[in-house]
């Protein structure tokens, strides 16, 4: 499946880290509500059933909104749910295995740290591809930095669109400017914001210039 670049601008990564007493499910409506133009579901601790019941509950968010929606290294649960696809790590399946069994029309996207892993990404059937972490993050650990050289070079080496990650927050973003990418992925941005709309919203107007 293609996926349009307009998708990939504002790439919001689920966290629960800051929930409080909501439920992720209706974090997600009034991210996806304010102008985030990608979900993925992202759970490192969640059993099945529990995983799957949000995944349904976002699906039919993502669904009623329109915007693409991937869960994160599941494809169990990413084919259970309906979701439009996977996203996979270089720790996680290979992805011309994620392929073959996602088949060809769901989206499948792939991180990426160096060009020769993108090069291999986009010719194992990825959709898009993220990069990180190219700023510091606390969010996830055992992030490996990438330069911006290095996305530079990835963005002019691949077709497909490329999203950054990792530490992207409002005063940062421009710095990302002529690298080429398509979009930002963020978590904390987002998620930590005590005002999520206002902080999707400002993301989205900033990003838009940082990709021309
Ligand atoms: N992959 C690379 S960095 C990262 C992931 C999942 C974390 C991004 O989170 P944040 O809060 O936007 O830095
Ligand atoms: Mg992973």
């Amino acid at each position: 499946m293609n996926v349009s670049k307009d998708n990939m601008l504002l790439y919001v990564v689920t966290d629960r880290t800051w929930l409080g007493n909501s439920r992720l499910c209706e974090q997600v409506e009034e991210i996806v509500q304010s102008g985030a133009t990608f979900i993925q579901l992202r759970e490192k601790n969640l059993d099945y059933d529990s995983f799957a019941a949000e995944g349904r509950a976002i699906r039919t968010i993502t669904s009623k909104y329109n915007i693409p929606f991937v869960i994160n290294d599941n494809i169990e649960v990413a084919l259970a749910v309906g979701a439009d696809g996977v996203h996979v790590g270089q720790k996680d399946l290979d992805a011309r295995k994620c392929r073959e069994l996602i088949g060809e029309d769901k989206i499948l996207g792939v991180s990426a740290q160096t060009k020769e892993q993108a090069l291999l990404a986009e010719e194992s059937g990825a959709d898009y591809i993220g990069v990180g972490a190219v700023f510091e993050t606390s969010t996830k650990t055992d992030a490996n930095p990438v330069s911006f050289d290095t996305l530079k070079e990835i963005c002019s080496s691949v077709s497909i669109p490329v999203i950054a990650i990792g530490g992207i927050n409002e005063d940062n973003i421009q710095k990302l400017k002529g690298s080429h990418i398509d979009g930002v992925a963020v978590i904390s941005a987002v998620f930590a914001a005590r005002d999520k709309k206002k902080a999707v919203k400002t993301l989205l107007s900033l990003v838009k210039e940082a990709v021309i």
